[in-house]
């Protein structure tokens, strides 16, 4: 089947409604999840290695292989070796540009600061099988370290062996351990801890259903990034744009997953017709070709034709996508009235791809318009900020009526007296009349 060519202005209620309520989809497996995160939780190692034999049909011998991370960076072909360097070094220095300095500040209420400190530890889930992505372990591991995090941690599925160039990753990164433990399992693991695995404070990166409903489930007892549902991109098109770029951005998406989301939004019928041949096109004989079908046939993937760039655009802030590109005439103006989207990819030599991999920016984004309310990772994921202030004598006495009075409202009198005993005014209740 083709990805299909509709009019925005057309679209039913529930047409719209595929396109804009994209989920995880994890609640199928929720309570599966719900039983291996306590087993893990109350047998620790030993409930580990049973999923996974269970699950990955692997007797794993050392669950942790951090040793095997640095020959892994030797044995694996030099020119990965040397790809998942540059990249790693181009993720480092974009992220080196997002380390906040602490500050401090004079205001008339006093000197107010802020510092940032790292979180001690956290962990990185780095998904393995058929979507092993050791790019994802560099996109997690290195804000991490760029932040200041001590002790890093990644876990990834058993495998036989280990996928070598995720654990090529983990070392270039500079993950300080590293387990092979997946699925729910390895998340439950770094959550709570077992007896070899240390329990993290925060747990990051994407992963299968499985993955992301033990985020769920762990959530509230650490940290956690956001739940990361199938990759999507939406690329806003105009007259200008190439089409077989268009296309090729579209079909790059849909090979990650059956349920990837992509869909292009033009104002030209002819942009339309010649991207959905294109895709065909680039489809055929692709070596997962099903899978990128499957996607193209997805109730959330399609070619839209727009009335307007401005009916473009807004289709675009209501779906904020994970990856949005503009390939338009004039893509800043397009970007201006956008707020909702993970990460932004503007002109036509700029495909998804680029941040995928190796430009610098992150790839870990949030999907099913979580857009609308939080970004992906970054350095400030692995800070937690604390707040700092020195009030002088002159400060707290301009003050103290603002905070006795609302503290009196509040019924709150020693939070007043607090204030009243620096000025010597020892009236048990707080008033000198
Ligand atoms: N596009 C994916 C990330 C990725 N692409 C990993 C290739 N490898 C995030 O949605
Ligand atoms: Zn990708």
């Amino acid at each position: 089947m083709q990805l299909t060519v509709r009019e925005v202005a057309e679209l039913s209620p529930d047409e719209r409604a595929a396109f804009f309520e994209r989920d995880a989809g994890v609640a199928e497996v929720r309570s599966d999840v719900r039983d291996i995160v306590s087993r893990v939780r109350e047998e620790g190692d030993v409930a580990v290695r049973n999923f996974c034999r269970e699950f990955d049909g692997v007797e794993v011998g050392n669950l942790d292989v951090t040793d095997d991370a640095e020959r892994a960076a030797e044995e694996i072909a030099d020119d990965v070796r040397e790809a998942i360097e540059t990249a790693a070094a181009n993720v480092r220095e974009f992220h080196e540009r997002q380390v906040p300095d602490d500050w401090r500040d004079s205001f008339d209420a006093g000197e107010l600061g802020r510092r940032f400190r790292p979180l001690d530890r956290v962990g990185v889930y780095a998904p393995g099988g058929t979507a092993a992505y050791p790019s994802s372990v560099l996109m997690g591991v290195v804000p991490a370290k760029v932040a200041g995090v001590e002790h890093v941690a990644v876990v990834t599925p058993p495998g036989d062996p280990v996928n070598p160039i995720t654990l090529a990753a983990a070392h270039v990164a500079g993950a300080d351990r590293i387990y092979s433990v997946g699925g729910a399992q390895g998340v439950a693991a770094l959550a709570y801890g077992t007896e070899t695995v240390k329990a993290v404070q925060k747990v990051v990166g994407p992963g299968n259903k499985w993955v992301t409903a033990a985020k769920a489930e762990v959530r509230g007892d650490v940290d956690i990034d956001f739940l990361a549902g199938p990759s999507e991109v939406l690329v806003v098109a105009d007259e200008t744009c190439d089409p077989e770029f268009v296309a090729a951005d579209l079909v790059a998406q849909a090979e990650h997953d059956p349920n990837a989301s992509v869909v292009a939004v033009t104002d030209d019928r002819a942009v339309a017709d010649a991207v959905r041949d294109a895709v065909e096109r680039q489809t055929e004989g692709r070596a997962r070709e099903d899978t990128i079908r499957a996607a193209l046939e997805n109730d959330a993937s399609g070619v839209l034709v727009a009335r307007s760039m401005s009916e473009a655009v807004l289709f675009a802030e209501e779906y904020a996508a994970e990856h949005l590109s503009i390939q338009a005439d004039d893509d800043e103006a397009l970007l201006d009235r956008i707020s909702n989207a993970g990460s932004v990819f503007l002109g036509p030599y700029t495909p998804v791809a680029a941040g995928d991999y190796a430009s610098g920016t992150n790839h870990v984004l949030p999907t099913s318009g979580g857009a609308k309310r939080y970004g992906g990772l970054s350095v400030e994921t692995f800070l937690r900020s604390t707040t700092v202030q020195r009030l002088d004598e002159g400060a707290l006495s301009g003050l103290s009526d603002t905070i006795t009075t609302l503290a009196e409202a509040e019924g709150l009198e020693a939070h007043a007296e607090s204030v009243r005993a620096r000025f010597g005014d020892e009236t048990p209740d707080g008033s000198d009349d």
